[in-house]
């Protein structure tokens, strides 16, 4: 059986999980990591039994046999690294966001369907098996005509003033934080579930904590440290801890979502609720096995993950059977089985026909953020320039 040879640039919190993911396929390789310097590349590829560890991505980059390339890099390195793999003829998975901004994301979608590579923008919570099974009802008429698509992404590893990741600055994470780094999981689930696009947004920003306690070295996403006051250095903080963003839809729904990475007790809160001409459904990241159905004059349901029960092309998402809990981690593994696919039968990149998000995707969300800043910064709604 024929290999699919990988290599990742960026072996942190993600890079580790996008490993195991891809490992669980059976029929792909990770084939080698690259790191900000040889000493952690060849640290964290003994950590995850990784072949071949390079000191520099663009080494990485020469290696013939590498097939398809994971950029698991802080924002700032995505345009760029992204467009030197699609330079290299490499196919690529990029983690959200594609780049820092929709000029950028642009350029990027235009050199990869010139070079006819296959891309991916890794927004794998779509692939929760119950939110493809809300695209099957809404998709099916079970909900009727979409009135209202309503939710949060809601997380507290920002609250206090010592928490800290390169996340907090728009110099390394991009101008929108709270929006752009968790907002645009939730954008893309509610688009991919209702099949409509925001249109238009009117929003509101807030840094709760202006100053922060900066650690001297640098801490992998979510690690909590205690720090004694010469470790760290005060910095004056450039993104938002939250964002409220009223939306408008293609298909005339309307919406509001509330993302924020400081509310305390609320570890990775992602839920939806859509209410429909017929009926309501309403679904939490965080009990992702259940589903509300809401009804008018019958009982209210529980749709329980089953995939004997479920659509076909939602049930196919599903690896366990009914009542065996599946979570975050296997979102990874269902997103990278249809792009691997595609690979694999070595078939023409075509944005229309694959069924993964794509650099497509990506720049349609950058455009999506940077209509909430302008609203934000004008106090006005602002049309989504796609
Ligand atoms: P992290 O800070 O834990 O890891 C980033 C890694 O990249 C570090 O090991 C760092 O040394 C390495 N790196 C930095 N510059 C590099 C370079 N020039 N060459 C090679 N390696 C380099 O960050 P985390 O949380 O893993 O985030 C990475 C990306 O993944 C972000 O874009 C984030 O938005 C995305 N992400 C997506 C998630 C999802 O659910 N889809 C979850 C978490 C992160
Ligand atoms: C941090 O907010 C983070 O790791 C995001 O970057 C991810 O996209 C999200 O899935 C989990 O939280």
């Amino acid at each position: 059986m024929r290999k699919i040879k990988v290599g990742l640039i960026g072996g942190g919190f993600i890079g580790r999980i996008h490993a195991e993911a891809l490992r669980r396929l059976g029929y792909v390789e990770v084939l080698a990591l690259a790191e900000v310097n040889q000493e952690l590349a060849e640290e964290r590829a003994e950590e995850l039994s990784i072949p071949n560890a390079y000191g520099d991505y663009r080494d990485l980059l020469k290696n013939r046999e590498i097939e398809s390339v994971h950029v698991l890099t802080p924002n700032k390195c995505h345009f760029s690294m992204s467009k030197e793999c699609v330079e290299a003829g490499k196919n690529v998975v990029c983690e959200k966001p594609v780049a820092m901004n929709s000029n950028e994301s642009s350029e990027l979608l235009k050199l990869a369907r010139e070079k006819g590579v296959v891309h991916c923008l890794c927004h794998n919570m779509r692939y929760y098996p119950l939110v493809k099974q809300a695209r099957e009802m809404v998709k099916g008429g079970e909900i009727g005509n979409i009135r209202l698509i309503h939710g949060h992404y809601l997380q507290d590893w920002l609250f206090l003033e010592t928490d800290y990741n390169w996340r907090l600055e728009a110099a390394v994470g991009g101008k929108s934080r709270a929006v752009a780094d968790i907002g645009t999981h939730w954008l893309d689930m509610v688009q991919h579930v209702s099949g409509q696009k925001v249109v238009s947004v009117y929003a509101d920003l807030t840094t709760f904590i202006p100053v922060r306690k900066k650690p001297l070295k640098e801490l992998e996403t979510y690690t909590v440290q205690e720090l004694k006051p010469g470790d760290y250095e005060n910095v004056k903080i450039d993104t938002e801890d939250h964002g409220t963003v009223l939306l408008k839809f293609s298909g005339g729904a309307k919406g509001v979502l509330l993302a924020c990475q400081v509310c305390a007790g609320r570890k990775n809160m992602i839920d939806f609720e859509i209410n429909g001409s017929k009926r309501t459904l309403a679904w939490n990241g965080e009990h992702p096995n259940h589903m509300w159905i809401g009804e008018r004059g019958k009982v209210n349901g529980e749709f329980i993950k089953n995939p004997a029960i479920m659509a076909p092309d939602a049930a196919k998402y599903a690896g366990a059977p009914c009542g065996l809990g599946e979570g975050y981690l296997d979102t990874f593994k269902s997103i990278f089985s249809d792009v691997y696919e595609w690979m694999r039968e070595g078939k023409k990149m075509d944005e229309e026909e694959v069924n993964f998000p794509t650099f497509l995707t990506g720049h349609q969300e950058l455009s999506i953020v940077d209509a909430v800043l302008r609203s934000h910064d004008t106090g006005t709604w602002v049309d989504v320039e796609y």
